[in-house]
């Protein structure tokens, strides 16, 4: 039997943890014959404290055979310890009356503080995923309050956003999810991300050519992704969760057991590609092995592609700079 992997869960009694949790215990993730330990953090308020164990109650009467350990906390420092895997889905949800500014500020006290835990405590190797939002920009600052890890181990999700868009093109072009290739969403998770279908393929040929209609393309498929979310909260009377972490699940498995040659698309740090400044958190199209992604180069990129590329590495730079004084 292969040795345990410790993966911490934040959040972990909220929507999205309660689909996560189950999954990352039955082997979705990491694999059927890989064993985990669940170090899941919660706030401290007596509600969640309840909920958590609430949670472990039912992770305990699931009996699944690869959960060899669970941790249940509110602290950050005992969730992260010798973590292999963190998913930072516990966020600030935006209250009343609270401007986007306050949002942003609310967070990154919170991933400033995580990150600084991760750093600690957290295996040297850790792969952090953080599905809280503004996503993108928690991650940044984790990254960044955590000197003595790789920046490289810091990525924050677009797979949403990614599988979205994913669906969309199977339905218009009525094919299969699974024939759909070389898909990517570039930049910010958040409606000025751009889902693009330039270099994706169905069974080899071109899926751009087979849907042939590019006002389709700007006038509904982007719109319709950005908006997606916007979308779920308007039916369902609550943001997209189980979909939300579907999506983590796949980034992971994709991250640790590799994705064949295929593309996926991982927000993660710049390293100058394509001309996104370097250390912004984006959306990116990447292929992964052996536990590492390498980003998919060589790609074209045309007028509007870069108009959109920059529309929505613009607001990524706004929100940095609105954090930028507690980073230091
Ligand atoms: P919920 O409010 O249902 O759950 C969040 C849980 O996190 C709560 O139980 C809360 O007690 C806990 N929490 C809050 N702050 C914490 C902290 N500092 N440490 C530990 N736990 C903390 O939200 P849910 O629907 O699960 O969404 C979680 C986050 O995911 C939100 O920020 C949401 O905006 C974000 N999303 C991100 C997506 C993405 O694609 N990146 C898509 C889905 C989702 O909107």
């Amino acid at each position: 039997m292969k040795s345990p992997v410790r993966v911490a869960v934040t959040g972990a009694a909220g929507q999205i943890g309660y689909s996560l949790v189950f999954r990352i215990a039955s082997g979705e993730m990491l694999g059927k014959d890989q064993p985990v330990i669940l170090q899941m953090l919660e706030l401290p308020m007596e509600k969640a404290q309840a909920a958590l164990k609430g949670v472990m109650m039912e992770l305990e009467d699931c009996a699944f055979p690869l959960l060899v350990g669970m941790v249940g906390t509110d602290d950050a420092e005992v969730a992260f310890k010798d973590a292999d895997v963190a998913l930072l889905v516990g966020a600030r949800p935006r209250g009343p009356g609270m401007e986007r500014k306050d949002l942003l500020l609310e967070n990154a006290k919170i991933f400033t503080a995580q990150g600084a835990a991760l750093n600690k405590v957290a295996s040297r190797d850790v792969k952090v995923l953080v599905v809280g939002n503004p996503a993108n920009t928690n991650a940044y600052i984790a990254m960044k309050s955590a000197p003595d890890l790789n920046p490289k181990n810091f990525t924050a999700m677009l797979r949403l956003d990614h599988n979205r868009a994913l669906s969309q093109l199977a339905i218009k072009a009525g094919v299969a999810v699974a024939d759909i290739e070389k898909l990517v969403v570039w930049g910010n998770h958040s409606p000025t991300m751009y889902p693009d279908y330039r270099f994706a393929t169905v069974g080899g040929s071109s899926l751009k050519d087979k849907i042939g209609d590019e006002s389709w393309n700007r006038e509904t498929f982007i719109p319709k992704v950005g908006k997606r979310g916007a979308a779920i909260i308007e039916a369902r009377g609550l943001s997209s969760a189980a979909s939300a972490a579907n999506a983590a699940i796949d980034h992971l498995r994709d991250w640790v057991l590799g994705t064949d040659g295929k593309w996926a698309t991982m927000g993660i740090p710049s390293d100058g590609s394509y001309g996104i400044p370097k250390d912004v958190m984006y959306g990116f199209p990447v292929v992964c092995k052996d536990g590492k992604y390498e980003i998919v180069s060589g790609l074209v990129i045309d007028d509007y592609s870069r108009e959109m590329m920059n529309k929505t590495l613009a607001e990524l730079e706004e929100e940095r700079a609105g954090v930028a004084s507690l980073l230091g």
